[in-house]
């Protein structure tokens, strides 16, 4: 049986590229393998957070999880600062991780902006961290977005890194899954730029929790070109907006883009976008209404994630035990 670990962060309401590409991709793995899903709330940190509005995104998350299908009887569902192993092991992998293999990290880029010296060190280490969140489950597949690849290649690397240092196998090499139709869901406002929660733009993104009304507002707001649909998915590639938007609904109505162009070539966006905004809505209604319930119960939340923290800690001590041993801590 394979591990499975991926992580979230409670960053703000997820988006539906959050569940396109990551977890409504989780959900069928559960059944055959040991699958760890945290709540990466020390990754949220590295970018400024409001106290109360991350405990309430780290709530929002986890519901939304549950109510996407993530069951906790299956699967472990933790929050990440429950557990200090992370921390602990992303402090040694820190030690062995080059800076030269940082400074090529695309996402340290496009966060820090311009203003590159005022970032701070979280979010450079963000990708070290994230090593540790896999590794100290000695994790063989990650199921991440497109926009996740190169830091999985980092925690390859770093593992390899380590494994060579001590002449042992202790790290699997995790393989990243890049699954489904919609690995890279794009932002409603520039088809060129990752659909995001913390993008200044709501209109950019699709909360989990937004109501239909909402939902059919950003859609007739989402940015198009004046053209109408095309037969032939190659007219799609220079149009990201049309492009996405058709992308967007063949993920959620199980159609390939062929087949939703077949069923939309030569329809205006005045017909398309209706359609688009009526399956999200049938998609999305049903989660947001678990999502809103669950909230309501917050003893049963706490439960849960009690035992996911008890279930990590088992995991995650044992192998920091091992880590410290190989790294010459000395213990009593
Ligand atoms: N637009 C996206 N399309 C496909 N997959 C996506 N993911 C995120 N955005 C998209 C995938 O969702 C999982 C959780 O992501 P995350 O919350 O850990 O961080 P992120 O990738 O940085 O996502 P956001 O929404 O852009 O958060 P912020 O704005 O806070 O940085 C990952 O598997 C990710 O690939």
């Amino acid at each position: 049986m394979s591990r499975v670990f991926s992580g979230i962060q409670p960053s703000g309401n997820l988006t539906l590229g959050n569940y396109l590409g990551a977890i409504k991709n989780w959900v069928p793995m559960q059944d055959n393998n040991n699958c760890l899903f945290c709540i990466v709330d020390l990754h949220a940190i590295t970018i400024p957070q409001d106290p109360g509005l991350l405990r309430q995104a780290t709530r929002e998350a986890v519901a939304s999880l549950i109510a996407s299908g993530i069951n906790p009887k299956k699967s472990t569902l933790f929050i990440q600062s429950q557990v200090s192993a992370h921390s602990e092991l992303s402090w040694i992998l820190s030690c062995f991780t080059p800076l030269g293999w940082l400074n090529r990290m695309t996402q340290f880029k496009d966060k820090a902006g311009k203003n590159r010296e005022q970032a701070c060190l979280g979010l450079y280490a963000y990708p070290v961290l994230m090593a540790a969140d896999v590794l100290i489950y000695k994790a063989t597949h990650v199921p991440v977005g497109e926009d996740q690849k190169q830091h999985l290649e980092l925690t390859r690397d770093i593992a390899g890194a380590f494994n060579r240092y001590f002449n042992v196998d202790h790290f699997p090499l995790p393989e990243p899954l890049i699954q489904g139709p919609a690995p890279r869901v794009m932002s409603l406002r520039d088809g060129t730029r990752k659909m995001s929660k913390s993008d200044p733009s709501d209109f950019s993104r699709i909360h989990l929790l937004d109501d239909a009304e909402t939902i059919a507002l950003k859609i007739r707001k989402a940015k198009t070109d004046p053209n109408p649909l095309p037969y032939d998915v190659k007219e799609l590639e220079n149009r990201p907006e049309a492009q996405n938007l058709v992308t967007i609904y063949g993920a959620l109505a199980n159609k390939t883009v062929p087949d939703v162009l077949k069923d939309f070539a030569e329809a205006p966006f005045s017909i398309f976008k209706p359609a688009l905004t009526e399956l999200i809505v049938s998609v999305l209604n049903p989660i947001r209404e678990d999502i809103l319930r669950l909230l309501k119960d917050p003893h049963m939340l706490d439960l849960c994630l009690r035992e996911g923290k008890e279930q990590a800690q088992e995991i995650s001590e044992k192998n920091l035990s091992e880590i410290q041993e190989l790294v010459g801590f000395l213990k009593n």
